[in-house]
């Protein structure tokens, strides 16, 4: 990794081109006689394509221009409407949006309250730190109504960031302050990595990223002689340069594995006994469930194996090689995006322990390493920007992917970390800079849901699903449309992101917006302190300019910082972090779990009773795998060439299509079985819906598993209907809509069950992209 020290700016004055950042990275941009260009930053050693999703995006027809209501709304008032996403638009002043709006808010506020409103808001918006979507709805929901009913967690990790707390401490420490890039390329020996480390996802990060390492550091590692193994269903899980291993386990079943492996290690003494003395808790209780003793089944290589779908003979292969080296234990995001997702975080800690490699450098556990950009770094010494959000007064929230749950259920009961908890009622749903009809699961269930509500408010750059399902749909502004500054607590490079084209249409940033209802509902100077935009924006900068002087640092003014167009933050030292100073002394530094150590059993976990939660790693079997009538896994993990939904109607997205339909991969024999070859358009269906795709056959996918990536817009062919066939390509018509358990109630949207066919009718057009009617 290059010295931060050493980052060349991000645009090279006077050929036009101006420093922007982005999720997936930091580029220059120009507009010239109505072309929009893009070119990556000049310090990315792995540039990112995904920036080529803007030239067409910027002025596409997708964009929305004005500010729209739904017809229903506009004459019947606000009120439950099961005509939400089957209505037509009708385009109104943004005066008279406000106004109306304004009064709808009031109404809430003073008639329900501000515990009728959600403003969980959940999504990734864009880079920016002042036009951050999520913060500014927020602040506004604080300070304009007193508070919203939020979210908690995430979908990305919503069964991790509630069981790692409770059994290896920290979630911040665990996923950014812990084995580095640097470290893998130095020290590791093996890298067993289940659900891989795929550079389609690091090439992303939260906030901004200015260099894509992962490449290198895997090449670097494996010249050095480091092994990789990958673990999962598909090969392009880890790059050729990793030289990996392709072990294609059933998905959903590593929890097993994990499980034989370590039954092995203790079976042929190859565990690290004075680590899990010295440095967890529980291990006897964990030990008899692993041997058996406790429940009659030893979890040995034999019982996991027709789990997994692996020969046990592999399996003690792989745990008898894994003895005696550095190594690090690799679990992704997606693993715990499933039915049950705590376990395999749980087990991974556990083999690693096992391994006794917790806390060695290149070695132990590196939980979501690959998975985000941001993972596997430094991290800032200086505070960024950051825009303060004010103080909700309503103390209720959800687990983020509880949506439907909560808008169909007020009132019911659910468990939740320990707890038994009541939905509340909600009248008023407020989105911005997220788009639920392509996060959430079971998006017929999510139609009926919010169906209920009185009002739905969306702030869109273009039309979404979640757009057209929308009482009051007000256009925003696209980054490029703005100014702001670009950083990231992972990334050494603040950008000055300079304005690059003018608003589309009628659009205004979200902060305007806000302004403008805020001041409707007599919180104007609450909400903007006096600032325009660009006194945020320097006003912002001044907490990492005094960061920088405290330090002793260069620390130039905002002006010197936007004209130069970046600026190189100090990073703090790469060293191993809290799990390190646990290793050396875990007396001195014990974790922050309740008894100080690794909780190989958690008595707390274990005095919730949960059914599908124990008191140790536990394999529980998914209730929603392949049966029949839906005999393949359905993997539906991140796009390649997008974020998310995000600029889905871009070229680079646009570009890996076929025929207009997103790809579907499988394995050639079930292909054959099914009559399906390359290029067919099939369907992929189950008992909760359908969707169209493109085939691709490869034997890059595990027989039994076909993959479809989210992102691809919803795009029922008759909306009427209760459950459309979606013929764009959207897997979560088809997943579940269940919590991982009752422990974090995750999202499970990464694994589901279906059959696919030959798609024989006349093919509908693809309409995600035209404007609704009136
Ligand atoms: N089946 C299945 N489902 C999944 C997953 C899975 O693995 N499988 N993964 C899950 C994961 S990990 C995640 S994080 C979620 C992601 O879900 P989201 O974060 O909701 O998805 P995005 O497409 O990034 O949505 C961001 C939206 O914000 C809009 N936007 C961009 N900039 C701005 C702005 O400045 N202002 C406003 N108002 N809007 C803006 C974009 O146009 C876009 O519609 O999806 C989850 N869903
Ligand atoms: N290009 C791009 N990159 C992204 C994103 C994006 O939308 N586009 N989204 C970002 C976000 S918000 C997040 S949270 C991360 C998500 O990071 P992840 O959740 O880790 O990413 P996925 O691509 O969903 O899953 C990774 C791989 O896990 C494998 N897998 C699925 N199920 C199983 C299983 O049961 N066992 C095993 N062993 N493997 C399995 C699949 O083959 C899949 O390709 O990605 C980030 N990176
Ligand atoms: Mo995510």
């Amino acid at each position: 990794m290059s010295d931060a020290a050493e980052l060349p700016p991000v645009s090279l004055a006077g050929d036009g081109f101006l420093p922007h950042t982005s999720h997936w990275g930091v580029f220059s941009a120009r507009l010239r006689d109505g072309a929009l260009a893009v070119r990556p930053y000049a310090g990315d050693p792995d540039p990112n394509g995904i920036i080529g999703n803007f030239p067409a995006a910027l002025r596409h027809r997708a964009r929305i221009a004005r500010p729209m209501v739904r017809r229903g709304w506009l004459e019947r008032g606000p009120g439950p409407d099961g005509r939400r996403g089957r209505d037509g638009f009708v385009a109104v002043s943004w005066d008279e949006v406000l106004d109306r709006l304004g009064a709808e808010l009031g109404r809430i506020r003073d008639t329900h309250g501000p515990g009728a409103v959600f403003g969980g808001s959940y999504g990734w918006a864009s880079a920016g730190r002042f036009h951050h979507a999520q913060s500014q709805v927020h602040r506004f929901l604080n300070i304009a109504m007193g508070g919203y009913v939020r979210s908690v967690n995430t979908y990305s990790s919503g069964a991790a960031s509630v069981i790692v707390p409770h059994v290896l401490g920290s979630y911040e420490d665990l996923t950014r302050r812990n084995v580095t890039w640097e470290q893998i390329a130095e020290h590791t020996e093996a890298v067993i990595a289940f659900g891989g480390m795929a550079l389609k996802n690091s090439m992303v990060a939260g906030g901004s990223i200015s260099q894509h390492v992962e490449r290198g550091a895997m090449a670097r590692a494996r010249a050095r002689g480091c092994d990789f193994l990958l673990v999962g269903p598909l090969r392009s899980d880890l790059p050729p340069e990793a030289g990996a291993e392709w072990i294609a386990n059933i998905p959903g079943s590593d929890t097993a594995l994990m499980l034989a492996l370590v039954h092995t290690l203790v079976a042929e003494g190859l565990h690290d006994r004075a680590f899990l003395d010295r440095h967890t808790e529980g291990w006897a209780v964990f030990e008899r469930y692993l041997t058996g003793e406790a429940d009659g089944q030893p979890k040995d290589a034999d019982w996991a194996a027709p789990i997994a779908g692996i020969p046990a003979e592999e399996i003690r292969a792989l745990a008898r090689r894994l003895h005696g080296r550095r190594v690090l234990v690799v679990v992704a995001h997606s693993l715990q995006r499933a039915e049950h997702g705590e376990q395999p975080v749980w087990m991974g800690a556990v083999l690693a322990a096992a391994l006794g490699q917790i806390g060695l450098p290149g070695g132990g556990y590196g939980y979501a390493l690959g998975a985000i950009g941001y993972y596997g770094r430094r991290n800032s010494a200086v505070p960024l920007p950051t825009l303060a959000q004010g103080r909700n007064r309503v103390a209720d929230y959800i687990p983020v992917a509880r949506i439907s749950d909560m808008l169909l259920n007020p009132g019911g009961t659910y468990r939740y970390n320990g707890q038994t908890r009541t939905y509340p009622d909600i009248r008023l749903v407020y989105w911005a800079g997220g788009n639920p009809f392509h996060h959430h699961q079971d998006l017929n269930r999510l139609r009926r849901a919010f169906a209920g509500v009185d009002t739905l408010v969306v702030h869109e750059m273009a039309w979404t699903a979640t757009a057209r399902h929308a009482d009051i749909v007000l256009p925003c502004t696209m980054t490029l449309e703005r100014e702001d500054i670009g950083a990231s607590s992972n990334d050494p490079l603040m950008v000055a992101m300079h304005k690059v084209a003018e608003p589309h249409g009628e659009a205004r940033d979200d902060y305007a917006i806000f302004a403008g209802l805020a001041e409707r509902l007599d919180r104007g100077a609450e909400f903007t302190e006096g600032r325009d935009a660009r006194q945020w924006l320097e006003h912002l900068y001044e907490r990492t300019r005094r960061g920088l002087e405290e330090k002793g640092l260069p620390a130039p003014d905002f002006a010197r910082f936007w004209e130069a167009g970046s600026l190189t933050l100090p990073q703090e030292p790469d060293d191993g972090g809290e799990l390190r100073r646990f290793r050396e002394d875990p007396v001195a530094n014990p974790l922050p779990t309740p008894s100080g150590r690794i909780e190989v059993f958690s008595r707390t976990i274990d005095s919730y009773g949960e059914a599908d939660c124990p008191g140790h790693p536990a394999w529980l079997p998914p209730e929603d795998a392949p049966r029949p009538g839906a005999p393949l896994f359905l993997v539906a993990n991140q796009p390649a060439t997008r974020l998310h939904s995000q600029l889905d109607f871009g070229g680079h997205s646009a570009g890996a299509k076929h025929r207009g339909r997103e790809v579907a991969r499988m394995h050639p024999l079930d292909a054959a079985a099914r009559g399906i070859a390359e290029g067919d358009i099939v369907r992929l269906f189950n008992a909760r819906g359908a969707c169209l795709a493109a085939a691709v056959v490869t034997e890059d996918v595990r027989p039994g598993v076909v993959q479809l990536p989210t992102g691809a817009w919803y795009d029922p062919a008759d909306p009427e209907e209760e459950a459309p066939l979606c013929v764009h390509g959207n897997p979560n018509v088809l997943t579940r809509d269940a919590g991982t358990s009752a422990l974090a109630q995750g999202c499970t949207g990464q694994l589901t069950a279906v059959e696919v066919e030959r798609f024989t009718g006349n093919l509908p057009p693809v309409r995600a992209f035209d404007p609704p009617g009136g």
